[in-house]
Order: C-alpha cells, then structure tokens, then sequence
C-alpha cells in the first residue's frame, strides 16, 4: 500500500491549500481556517505544567518568529498535573502566514504541552463551486483489500494490484481535467440480478433499468463506461459522475450530492463473492444507484439530502448518513399492494435483495425522525428495513427532514455557475 498511501498523502497536502489558493482550507486534523490574504486566523490552545511556567517567553519567542499577530489573550488554572502543581492553560487567537500554520503548531508542541489548534469559524469547510469536489476525497480505510485482513481480495495480489491501478486513476481526476475512468466487467452479476428485478424492484428502478439497456448499452455484452453513463444521467436529470477511489468519509460523499455528482467505485467485486460486497464497487454503482438517479424526483430529492449536508454539525452528518443509508441504500416502499426495493444497497446484491423481500428481516415503518437513529452495520445484511407507504411518500418525509435541519445560514444552489450560494440567517 506504499504507493496508495503516498497518494493518499498527496491529496491530503493538495487540499490542505499549500498550492498557494485562496479560500478555506484543510489542514492535517481536518480542521478549516478561512484564508484572508494568505494569513489564516487561529485560536491556539495550550498548557503549560506548573514546573514549566516561565516556558510561556519560549511561546511568545516561537510567535515573534512566525511573525504571528496575537488579537486575544487570556490564561486560566488548568488540570492538576502528577506533582500536584496546577497547569496553566493559555487561550490565544491570532493572525498567521498560512503557509507557516502547521510548522508554528509544531513549534509550540516542542515548547507547550496539549497545543490544539481551532479554526476561528465553527463551520466545518465545504465545496462552494463544483471543483471544490477535488478536495473532497477523504478517504475511510474501511474494506481497503490492503489493509482489511477480512477483505475477499486480501490474499490475491492480482486483485489488489488492479484495484491499486483503479485508484490512481480516480484520485488522479480533476473535475476540469476530466481523466481516465474505466469500469471494469460485470456479466455474471448482471444476468443473476435482471432476472429476479421484475418481481422485486420498484417502478422507478425499473423504468431506469430499461433506458439504459436501450440508450446505453447496459446488458450482458458489453460494459458501459462510465464517461457514457455520466453523459446519459446529465441529460436525464443533470447528474454526473466522478471516479473515487474507494469510501469516503460521510460529510465528504454527502457534499458532492449537492452539486449533483455522484462519486463513483470503478473497481469490482472479488470473484469469490459475486452476491454481497460489503463494500461499493461499479456493480454497485451501475446497477444499484445510476437507474434510480435517472428518475427526476429521485434526483432532486438526493440533491437535497446533499445540500441539507454541507456544514451540517457532526451530529446532522451522521443522522443524515444514516438515513441515506436506509433509503438510498436499503430502502423499501409499497407499490401496487407489494413490498419493492429502492434502496442501491439492495439492488446491487443478489443474497440481499432476495433476502431484504423475504419474511426473515424485520420491517419497520419509514419516519425520518426515528430512522435517522437507528444503529446500523455494513458488514453484512440489514436485519431491519424501513418500509414507506410509496416511493412518494419516503421522498416528501426525506425533504422535509432535510429541509428543517438548523444552520446559522442557508445554501442555495445556482445552476448556472454550479455553485452555492451561502445566505446568512436574519
Ligand atoms: N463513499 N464512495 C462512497 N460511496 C458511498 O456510498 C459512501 C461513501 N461514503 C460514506 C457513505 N457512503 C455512507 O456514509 C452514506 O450513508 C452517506
Ligand atoms: N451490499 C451491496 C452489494 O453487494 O452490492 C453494496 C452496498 C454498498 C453500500
Ligand atoms: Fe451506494
């Protein structure tokens, strides 16, 4: 994973902003300070221990140097250290060259103890224009066949030599760029699953399902790729796609939905085990999600989801995700009396669709409120599903949840310029 990691590396350093661009930026603890011409304004936090205290000049040495311009001030008794002594903690905001930030938190730490560095703005960054989504490429580890032990592809080198060339390409793209992408075959899946989607999919899916078949050759003989896809969503209801290498984290997947960008998997699932993956892959991808997206109603509603996410708190990422999860992913409505799957997760796994229809799991009815907190696991099968009255039903409920989710400002998507527009609340 060497050259993986390096990559990972990269991206990182890439949206940390050290290229010398204006805007937020992301520094290496996630965090996101505002850039103003070049300088960043940070609250640094510290201690100092009681042994230690006249170490506070060596602090004021390290601001003098970086030239950092101190706007506030203020110390207060901290924990009670081993000897009994009281910590001193210091609370200090100021102005400094962003190029410098990381290497003036280093500094202190050889001086300080527990420094922490906050952003001034309490909202995390997110993508304003649609080329920020160069910068969301947060990766999770998670299914990484280089590093899972449990990972079907772990013993085969074959696999992961392939899967590493995949990422590349994909951590490779720029949104103006527009590089190589491929997807890679996927005919046994496809015949098992077409077979049983009659009886068990929603309208939705299936009409999708059948213009691609007709418009883009989706079908057992050849493997769309995904430039052609991309193309084909856009003219259906303004959806692209972009290549990822692998999971991203929540907040990152859930940005993008709000540009209408969908990130894509282009590597496939181990041979070892074509009826569940755990995780993504194009087989996910292109039989689970990009027919639903074709539907209008379906893709407007997941851009929603998107712009109800972007510098959403932790807490609404994570009851959003999770609600993405049990519909988008594993959602389940009514249709004509019957019990239909909706939900990508569902679609793209054989075992799982069949199982998610049967009388084994339990069903719950769909309430965002309720839904948003329910534990859930990716590892295997869901053993609840959601249920909405109708495919309707589940998209108006997931609206108004999304709709009501508190923020000091609102976004406002323009798609003309394909950027957000932030509005300050009364
Ligand atoms: N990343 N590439 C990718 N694909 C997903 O479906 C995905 C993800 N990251 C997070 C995630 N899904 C879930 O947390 C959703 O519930 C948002
Ligand atoms: N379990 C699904 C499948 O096998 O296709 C993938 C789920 C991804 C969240
Ligand atoms: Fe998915």
């Amino acid at each position: 994973g060497g050259r993986k990691q390096s990559l990972i590396e990269d991206a990182r350093r890439e949206r940390s902003g050290s290229s010398g661009s204006p805007g937020p930026s992301r520094y290496g603890d996630g965090f996101v300070f505002e850039e103003k011409q070049g300088r960043v304004t940070v609250n640094v936090l510290f201690a100092l221990s009681g042994g230690k205290n006249a170490g506070f000049f060596k602090t004021g040495k390290i601001f003098e140097t970086f030239e950092a311009k101190l706007l506030h001030i203020e110390s207060r008794p901290g924990r009670k250290s081993k000897n009994s002594t009281t910590d001193l903690e210091f609370f200090m905001k100021c102005e400094v060259h962003s190029s410098d930030l990381d290497v003036f938190i280093n500094s202190l730490k050889r001086v300080a103890d527990d420094v922490r560095s906050i952003p001034e703005e309490k909202v995390p960054w997110f993508p304003r224009q649609i080329k920020d989504l160069d910068r969301c490429n947060m990766l999770i580890t998670k299914f990484d066949p280089d590093m899972d032990q449990d990972h079907p592809g772990y013993n085969d080198s074959e696999y992961r030599k392939r899967r590493a060339a995949i990422s590349e390409l994909a951590f490779r793209y720029k949104h103006f760029i527009d590089g190589d992408a491929l997807w890679e075959d996927d005919f046994s899946v496809y015949q098992q699953l077409r077979s049983i989607y009659p009886s068990l999919a929603c309208r939705q899916f299936l009409d999708g399902l059948q213009q691609l078949e007709k418009e883009c050759g989706y079908g057992d003989e050849q493997i769309p790729q995904l430039r052609e896809i991309s193309a084909f969503l856009k003219e259906k209801t303004g959806f692209q796609l972009r290549p990822v290498a692998g999971l991203l984290s929540a907040r990152d997947f859930l940005a993008s939905l709000a540009f209408r960008v969908f990130q894509c998997t282009q590597y496939i699932r181990h041979s070892s085990a074509p009826m569940h993956s755990p995780e993504p892959d194009c087989c996910h991808e292109l039989l689970g999600h990009i027919p639903m997206l074709a539907d209008k109603e379906f893709a407007q509603f997941s851009q929603e989801i998107g712009l109800a996410s972007l510098g959403a708190s932790d807490e609404d990422i994570e009851k959003l995700s999770t609600l993405y999860w049990f519909t988008v992913e594993f959602g389940l409505c009514k249709q004509n009396g019957a019990v239909k799957a909706y939900g990508a997760g569902l679609l793209s796994s054989y075992g799982e669709l069949v199982y998610a229809l049967s009388n084994e799991p339990e069903y719950k009815p769909f309430s965002p409120e309720e839904t948003a907190v329910q534990p859930y696991q990716d590892q295997t099968y869901q053993p609840v599903y959601f249920v909405s009255e109708s495919f309707e039903d589940a998209k108006i409920k997931l609206r108004k949840y999304s709709a009501n989710i508190k923020r000091p400002f609102a976004v406002r998507y323009d798609p003309f310029t394909c950027s957000v527009e932030v509005l300050d609340q009364p």
